[in-house]
Order: C-alpha cells, then structure tokens, then sequence
C-alpha cells in the first residue's frame, strides 16, 4: 500500500541536470558493423571490445531521483533538456521502490529507464475499458503514456505499469569501470532492471544476441523494438562522447515493425467447424516484419463494429510471431 496525493491541475517543469539525449539506430546489420567499426577505432581492445546489450523496450523513457535513499522526483524525457514532473504518478508504480535498499545506497541518484506495460496487463486493461463501454488503448505504448499522464494520481494507480532501470542520470557516486557493474550496483538497491542484460564481446556476439532476441521475442510478454548495445568500459564511454544528439558510445539495432499500413480490399466471413463466424479482412498484400500478409482477422462483429472497419479504408496490421495478423485499428485521417 501506498500513500497517495491529490489531483493536479497542470504538470511542472523539471529541468534535467543531465541531459536525457536519445539513441542512435541501426536499422540493419550493416549499420551494426559501422558503429562497432567506428567503436573499435577509437577504444583500446579493438575487436575484443564488451558491450552491454539488452531489449530496448517500447515504453516512455523516465528519470527517477533518490536523495539519501529516497524517490523525491521522478520526470518525463520532455525534450531531452526539461520534462514534465511526474512525481505523483511514478510513486504508484509497483515495482518502483520508494525507498532504496541497503547502508550503501547513493546520496544523490537519478535512475533512467522505460515504464511501459506487459501484454497481459494491456489485455486488461482494454477488456475493463471494453465492458465500462470507453474506447481501449491502440497498444501498451500508448496504454502506458496515456497512464503517466494522468493529473489525477489514483488512475494511474489503477494501470498496470512496469519500470525497468537501463542507466544513471546525476549520481554522488562514482559509478565503477563499468556499465554492467553500474547497473547491478542500482539493481542491489532495489531498482528493478531488465533480466536480459547481458556483457558480450565483439560483434559476432552482438549479432548472436540480436538474433537470439528477435526468435524470443514473441514470447517476451512486452513490446520490444530492438536491442541497445553500449560499450561497458565508462573510460571508453567517456572518449568516445557524444554528438550533439547521440552517444558515440550506445546504438539501437532496431528490430522490423510488426505493424504496417495497407488498405482493406474486401471482407470476408469464415465458418469454422463449430459454426462461429469470424470475419477475415482481405487485404492489400503488405511487409510486416518480414512476411507478406494479405489476410488479417476481424475476430467478431463487435470488433468490426468497434474498429469501425470498412471496404476501402486504410488500416494499421499487426502480426507477432505465429499469430494470426488482425487489423489493429482504421487510420481515419
Ligand atoms: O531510449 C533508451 C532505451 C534503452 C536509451 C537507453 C537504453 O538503454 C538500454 N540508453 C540510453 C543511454 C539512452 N536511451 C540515452
């Protein structure tokens, strides 16, 4: 249980003593290669180098700050510069912990990392908001911005929101040789990181990590869109630096969208053997993640009649592992 606060009428401004810059993306293997490539060029250990990789997490990136063990503030991305103080709304996240644990713990730490929400935790959310009759999420990224922005605290309370810590922002502490010892460190005090996290060497291990990933990826229970490598050394963090919007040191490898956009040609109703129809969109034949779909399920008529599904329109597909691609929403502007 946990103590709450009063609504609020607008969010303040938070600025970020360290700037919350954003990723660089490589969207194909090629891409990998040129920034191990540019890695290895300029930090000692050339091809040896370890990297950490772990899933990057479809969620909204946030900032956490602990004085003297304590969450005293917790604020969007924003631009990268100022964000928006959310405080009252990360204090109702379960797995956040309010306090950190142990006789170690930081002076000052700021703890970044995704808040998103898990596929079973969407699911429902979307069946409630379904029966209450009000309009469901599009997806957990969405399900899980529309939760933190709550004014209102004790709704956010009720979202099923997840935190998983991939970095530092401002600390007291010295943060060690290294991303990987760092990252365990913020986990001993309590802070939830992800289970995948792992130290590779080189980039033919950087590829076996992407690969093995992406085949798990179905399964993982989370939006994921990719893998973020960073160079483990923070000496070599620190010389590589950054650009004026990256770090040199960190790139996503991007995995390929599960969704695209095609237009319905026709609708179609099946009937199974046990009678139930089911009405099948048949589609304009479109890449999504690789496979070519032209057929996507409409599951009932409640769900054409929801999604307000018609001959001609454009329309977002999803498709996940071996799932059965379903139209997820009309693209009505
Ligand atoms: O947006 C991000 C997702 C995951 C990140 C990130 C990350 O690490 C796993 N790491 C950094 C350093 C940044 N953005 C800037």
């Amino acid at each position: 249980q946990r103590v709450g606060a009063e609504p609020r009428s607008e969010f303040t401004q938070v600025r970020h003593r360290v700037p919350m810059i954003s990723l660089d993306n490589a969207m194909d293997d090629g891409e990998l290669a040129d920034f191990h490539r540019r890695v290895t060029e300029s930090v000692k250990g050339g091809a040896d180098v370890v990297y950490t990789a772990e899933p990057k997490l479809d969620g909204l990136a946030v900032s956490i700050r602990y004085e003297d063990g304590f969450l005293v503030q917790a604020a969007t991305r924003g631009d990268g510069s100022t964000g928006e103080d959310i405080t009252q709304n990360v204090r109702t996240i379960q797995n956040v912990p309010l306090r950190l644990l142990g006789p170690d713990c930081p002076v000052v730490i700021e703890v970044r990392g995704e808040v998103y929400m898990t596929h079973a935790g969407f699911e429902r959310l979307n069946s409630d908001a379904r029966r209450r009759g009000d309009e469901p999420f599009a997806n957990p990224r969405n399900a899980a911005a529309g939760s933190l922005r709550q004014l209102d605290p004790r709704i956010t309370a009720g979202r099923p929101l997840t935190f998983c810590c991939y970095g530092w922002g401002e600390t007291s502490e010295p943060p060690g040789d290294s991303q990987f010892a760092m990252i365990r460190r913020i986990a001993a005090w309590g802070v939830p990181i992800s289970r995948d996290l792992r130290q590779v060497m080189g980039l033919d291990a950087c590829r076996a990590y992407f690969d093995d990933l992406g085949r798990r990826r179905d399964a993982l229970g989370y939006d994921i869109d990719g893998v973020v490598f960073k160079v483990d050394r923070l000496a070599d963090q620190a010389a590589l630096g950054a650009t004026a919007h990256h770090p040199r040191w960190a790139v996503a490898r991007k995995f390929p969208p599960q969704e695209a956009l095609t237009v319905v040609e026709a609708v179609e109703f099946q009937v199974g053997r046990t009678g139930a129809v089911t009405p099948v969109a048949r589609l304009r034949p479109v890449q999504v993640g690789g496979v070519t779909v032209s057929n996507a399920t409409l599951h009932n008529m409640d769900e054409v009649r929801r999604k307000d599904v018609r001959v001609g329109d454009t329309v977002y597909v999803r498709r996940a592992g071996d799932v059965i691609p379903e139209v997820v929403r009309v693209l009505a502007e």
